[in-house]
């Protein structure tokens, strides 16, 4: 998910240039969350073309779009317009890599009738398109978002002309909608309006006016679930009525797109709106903003702007509220860096994950990227999991599930020294690779080596269109939205998920495995609300860090599904607070580790009530027996931990096999607040880069 900015001005002279600039003002507040393209509309052309919708797209960063409308020559950018409405979006790519083409605005056709901007995924996009190629629409791009744009459009052309409002075209269109999507619409059958809407994307209307509003609460109009409006709450004296009310029939140049003249206003009806996913982008214009709620439709017309719903929420009003905090603090949603964001962030990066793919009423798994290979993978020898680092500790959290539910052999490998080792290859085996940014040297450099040894490769990656996403055969793109901290937290813990979601589409015909395969689709189901609760954890896991910074040394221990959390949590603490760190396996103690423990030594220790919870709880008694204190991560209520722990960090239960999402939040935490408390920079730790694309 990434950015949307609009802005419609309202018997209030803009120049074309300013509004391209406040457009691309509003993008760049919102590069901070990372994306990958960026794209705008304006009403275009000069004279009689005002009207036309002008798109222009870019690939990469908001410094290219400026440079592509730099070079748009003939558009009058110097006569100011009264009333417009103008879109723009940075993209990170879902559906379809990153290039010109699939950047937003989509638009309905070639004449840009309906342009629209979207964050998040359409789930039943490809049924939509389907439906509309039938009737003879043709698609231009690979996003799910050109869907929207053309179903919009036909369903205008349903109400033939009949004076259907922009709003209620609106509610129409996301009735068909599956997924998840904050969405701004723009058209030329009505300039100077913008119709926004959101399910399950943030969404806020920021509002600027000179003269004092009557009201601070915009009441809500109740439409019925057809669109049509049912009972309204009408509020006239809320907002400055057009002078005249009425549109003109579309083709014609609309009044208030004519070009200032001397007969105009006094200022008195003067609105300004700006639409955005975050209130970052719109603060330096107006602190006075709306948060719409899932299913608004919140829709500006003759500079009004009225929310819309099928159905009445807790509240008949949303409420004007007055932004106080400073854009710094917006910025980064109240976070002080991005890896803290990213980490809170987690609940709902793995919706995103799993969104589209875990259908949990059904009891199914589909993995769109793997369908059409799921005969060649069922059949291989083995499976084969290189990485490099944390993509690396995914796999090992992930191993055990992999070998249960598809009783193949499956191997985990450093892509480094599985490239040094020379491994044996061969054409039955299914590779898979994994990393966030899909363009890790080595990584890459084990995908080059296993497809000239003929094997089946399977991509885990984060960003479409990345080398190793168009490298690989076949692959799943984790979808955990832009990260931006050098150190992995939420694409991590998306990739246990994806490779988890593997796992159950590889049994699915199983009978043996139906019990086992319920209760997994339920930890998933269940796991955004308990990470939730894991993230409550923050100001115990501060004190915490507080008491760990003078140690020498940090063990993390564990055994298990755990282990992985063991590894990951210790490289997250190395690479943040650069002190030393390791990841100890609870079985590997009496052989080595056990030496390392001085009498008073504080000890991170993994231990959840899984297969293997008595085998730790006896590591954690043989810590003890050498004065060691053990601060242990655990379930909630165990006082077989509790008697014997120096402090206990709890954690929900879930499923054996998910529980290393939960354990591992609270050592991202901490490597965090350790770094904090160093007055180190947590987003650029030292010697590190964000993606490693040399060996
Ligand atoms: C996708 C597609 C979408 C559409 C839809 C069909 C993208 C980004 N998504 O969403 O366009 O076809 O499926 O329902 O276009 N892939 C690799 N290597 C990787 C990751 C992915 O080859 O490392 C391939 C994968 O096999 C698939 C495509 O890229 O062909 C998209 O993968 P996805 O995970 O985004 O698939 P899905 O179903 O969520
Ligand atoms: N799913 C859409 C796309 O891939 C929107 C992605 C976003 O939120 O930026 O174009
Ligand atoms: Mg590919």
């Amino acid at each position: 998910m990434c950015g949307i900015f609009a802005y419609l001005n309202y018997m209030v002279p803009v120049k074309r240039q300013q509004i391209l600039d406040i457009l691309i003002g509003g993008l760049q507040r919102l590069e901070y969350r990372g994306y990958d393209s960026a794209g705008l509309a304006i009403d275009g052309g000069q004279g009689e073309c005002q009207d036309n919708i002008l798109i222009i797209k870019q690939k990469g960063k908001v410094a290219a779009l400026q440079q592509e409308i730099l070079e748009q020559k003939d558009i009058d950018k110097e006569t100011p317009l009264l009333c417009h409405a103008g879109i723009s979006h940075t993209r990170w790519a879902t559906h379809g890599e990153p290039s010109p083409r699939n950047s937003h605005p989509h638009r309905s056709d070639d004449n840009n009738e309906f342009v629209v901007i979207h964050n998040g995924i359409i789930t039943n996009y490809k049924d939509i398109k389907l439906f509309l190629e039938k009737k003879g629409y043709k698609f231009e791009s690979e996003s799910d978002t050109e869907s929207i744009a053309k179903l919009i459009k036909h369903l205008h052309s349903c109400h033939k002309n009949n004076g259907v409002t922009f709003q209620k075209l609106v509610a129409e269109t996301i009735q068909q909608l599956e997924g998840s999507f904050a969405l701004v619409f723009k058209s030329t059958h009505y300039p100077g309006e913008l119709v926004a809407t959101r399910r399950g994307g943030p969404l806020l209307v920021g509002v600027r006016s000179k003269v004092q509003l009557a009201t601070n609460a915009f009441p809500i109009i109740v439409s019925g679930a057809s669109g049509h409006l049912l009972e309204t709450h009408r509020h006239d004296s809320l907002l400055p009525t057009l002078v005249d009310g009425t549109y003109p029939d579309g083709k014609t140049v609309h009044p208030l797109m004519k070009q200032l003249s001397s007969d105009c206003t006094d200022g008195s009806d003067a609105m300004e709106y700006f639409f955005s996913s975050d209130a970052s982008a719109v603060i330096e214009h107006t602190k006075q903003v709306i948060y719409l709620e899932d299913e608004d439709v919140a829709a500006v017309c003759n500079g009004k702007l009225n929310i819309h719903r099928a159905t009445l929420d807790d509240s008949n009003v949303r409420e004007l509220i007055t932004v106080k905090m400073e854009l710094e603090q917006i910025m980064k949603g109240n976070y002080s860096t991005f890896m803290q964001k990213e980490i809170f962030e987690q609940p709902e990066s793995l919706v995103n994950t799993m969104r589209g793919r875990l259908n949990y009423e059904k009891g199914s798994v589909v993995l769109g990227g793997l369908k059409d290979h799921m005969g060649e993978i069922r059949r291989c020898r083995r499976l084969i999991m290189i990485a490099c680092g944390t993509s690396f500790n995914s796999a090992v959290a992930t191993r055990q599930i992999m070998e249960e539910l598809t009783e193949l052999p499956v191997m985990v490998e450093l892509s480094s020294d599985f490239l040094d080792r020379r491994t044996p290859i061969f054409r039955d085996d299914v590779c898979f690779f994994i990393s966030q940014s899909g363009e890790t040297a080595d990584t890459l450099m084990a995908l080059k080596y296993c497809k000239e040894k003929g094997a089946l490769n399977v991509g885990i990656t984060n960003v479409v269109g990345s080398t190793i996403s168009r490298e690989t055969h076949c692959g799943v793109h984790v979808n955990a939205g832009p990260e931006i901290g050098v150190a992995s937290t939420k694409a991590y813990t998306s990739q246990i998920a994806t490779l988890i979601m593997f796992a159950l589409t590889l049994c699915e015909d199983r009978i043996s495995m139906t019990d086992r395969r319920k209760e997994i689709m339920r930890g998933l189901h269940e796991l955004p609300e308990k990470i939730e609760k894991v993230l409550l954890l923050d100001e115990r896991i501060k004190e915490i860090a507080e008491e760990l910074i003078h140690e020498r040394s940090l063990l993390v221990m564990g055994r298990g599904y755990n282990f992985s959390t063991c590894i990951e949590g210790a490289l997250k603490i190395k690479e943040l607070s650069y002190m030393h760190s390791e990841g100890i396996l609870c079985g590997e103690l009496k052989h080595g580790p056990l030496a390392m423990l001085d009498p008073g030594m504080k000890v991170l220790m993994v231990c959840t009530k899984d297969r293997v919870y008595s085998k730790v709880l006896s590591g954690i008694q043989q810590v003890i027996a050498r004065q060691g204190r053990p601060i242990v991560i655990c379930n909630p209520d165990d006082n077989n931990v509790h008697d014997m722990a120096y402090k206990v960090i709890e954690v929900p239960q879930t499923v054996d096999c998910i529980q290393a999402i939960l354990t591992v939040i609270p050592l991202q935490l901490l490597s965090f607040h350790l770094a904090t408390k160093k007055g180190l920079n947590v987003d650029m730790p030292r010697n590190l880069a964000k993606s490693v694309t040399v060996e």
